[in-house]
């Protein structure tokens, strides 16, 4: 997240950096990742399920057992977790459904009669089958389930499949199974990576191919999302988690600084980022982010995070730290100001905006805000929102034309596709226009 260098000298003046990140060249896309990730492609579409049992053997120690989960073993799983956890993820699992379905019912069929005679509309269907792949790595985020697989049973997707790398004992992760379990998948597979995003795409667990394939997971995965792109559909290419937060006198350095860091952790590469129109705010966050990293558990990585991709801007007035806050295009983005109002009308590009003091990105991370936190990153909010129900649902157009609207209609085509050289459009215009005007001299 760094500002580009065409809004920086259109504000010259308007702004003052604080603390910078440190400027390095943006982390290239490794030709070794890509290579290994088609060499896979390649060999599970020609050898089928064998090649996706021998990666499974060779990555994930795979033992020769049932890949398939039974129904009774999903929703046993939940027996193996703390009772808070446990209640935790079946609050966060139904407040992201009920987010949802409320999202749903917002997207509406429609009909209008643009012109007499010519019906139009829309009809929002469902993808047909989705997969899911849910990682359980260093930090399982046990919520992805709901964000992905949730959301699309949310949005009325018959079939959807999951599927989780097996852990050292064999065993998919007991919680990511039940957050599975609790988002209402059809069938979950403890199968991992590479392996598991093809066997679903190329159809080879039992069910035919899925239309499309959602949720993150490490570099090889993200890569074999961006080959698959086109034989099915993806949810987003995740990059590192993002946090920014704009903030004026008024707000409190301690809830800034955790809330910067409360993301800083996911990872070595995370930016955070604060923009402030109060100099004074802006050096009091960046010492507490320094007192509460001395006694983070997790230093060893937000640390680094924040001094490599932390940055503090003092903006001249709200108009500055929006214009500013618009070209980093975060991923989460938090307002703590006396007027939290005009940023949230002003502001245009930030995947989700958690406005005042009391609303901190975690909540939605965990599913009890019930919004979705598959968000675009690294720029992509200029042009994308993250995931919800409406990725999962088309909206299938139709027309009818009437006999008498025909030449509303035909005449224009006659024309244009004579011009255009396409006789046999032209012909499906004509000869209804033929009949149409026959019919008229009949009457
Ligand atoms: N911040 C991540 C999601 C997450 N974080 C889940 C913790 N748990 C991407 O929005
Ligand atoms: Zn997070």
């Amino acid at each position: 997240m760094k500002f580009s260098s065409s809004r920086l000298a259109e504000l010259d003046g308007a702004y003052r950096v604080l603390k910078e990140p440190v400027d390095r060249p943006a982390a290239q896309r490794d030709p070794a990742v890509a290579e290994r990730v088609s060499a896979m492609l390649s060999d599970i579409e020609r050898d089928g399920m064998d090649a996706v049992l021998r990666y499974a053997r060779e990555l994930d120690g795979w033992d020769g057992g049932d890949i398939e989960l039974g129904a009774g073993d999903l929703e046993r799983s939940g027996d193996e977790l703390p009772k808070e956890v446990r209640a935790g993820l079946e609050l966060g699992a139904e407040r992201t459904r009920a987010f949802a379905l409320a999202q749903r019912a917002h997207l509406v069929d429609f009909e209008t009669e643009l012109a007499p005679g010519l019906v139009t509309g829309h009809r929002y269907v469902p993808v047909e089958r989705v997969g899911a792949y849910l990682p359980a790595g260093r930090f399982p985020l046990l919520a992805s389930a709901f964000m992905t697989a949730g959301v699309a049973k949310a949005a009325g997707v018959p079939t959807v499949l999951a599927c989780s790398p097996p852990g050292p004992d064999g065993r998919a992760h007991p919680a990511v199974l039940y957050s599975a379990y609790l988002s209402g998948v059809d069938r979950a597979y403890a199968l991992g990576g590479v392996q598991a995003l093809a066997a679903m795409a190329f159809g080879l667990l039992g069910e035919p191919e899925v239309d499309m394939i959602v949720g993150a997971g490490n570099a090889f995965v993200a890569e074999a999302k961006r080959q698959l792109f086109g034989t099915v559909a993806i949810d987003l290419l995740a990059g590192p988690s993002e946090v920014a937060v704009i903030a004026d006198e008024t707000a409190d350095p301690e809830l800034v600084a955790a809330d910067l860091l409360g993301q800083a952790e996911h990872g070595v590469n995370s930016p955070a980022a604060l923009v402030t129109t109060s100099q004074r705010l802006g050096e009091q966050v960046i010492a507490e982010v320094d007192r509460q990293l001395a006694t983070l558990a997790t230093r060893e990585i937000a640390g680094p995070a924040w001094r490599d991709h932390g940055s503090v801007t003092w903006a001249k007035d709200a108009a500055t730290a929006v214009a500013l806050m618009d070209d980093l295009a975060p991923e989460h983005l938090e307002i703590h100001t006396a007027d939290d109002a005009y940023y949230h009308g002003a502001l245009r590009n930030y995947g989700s905006v958690f406005l005042g003091p009391w609303s901190t990105v975690a909540y939605s991370d965990k599913g009890m805000a019930g919004t979705n936190h598959v968000l675009p990153t690294a720029g992509g909010a200029k042009h994308s929102a993250g995931l919800s129900v409406s990725r999962f649902l088309k909206p299938l157009t139709y027309q009818r034309v009437s006999r008498d609207a025909t030449p509303l209609l035909a005449e224009a085509v006659d024309a244009i596709s004579e011009y255009e050289g396409m006789a046999a459009h032209r012909k499906t215009a004509t000869v209804r226009l033929e009949r149409y005007r026959h019919g008229q001299e009949d009457s």
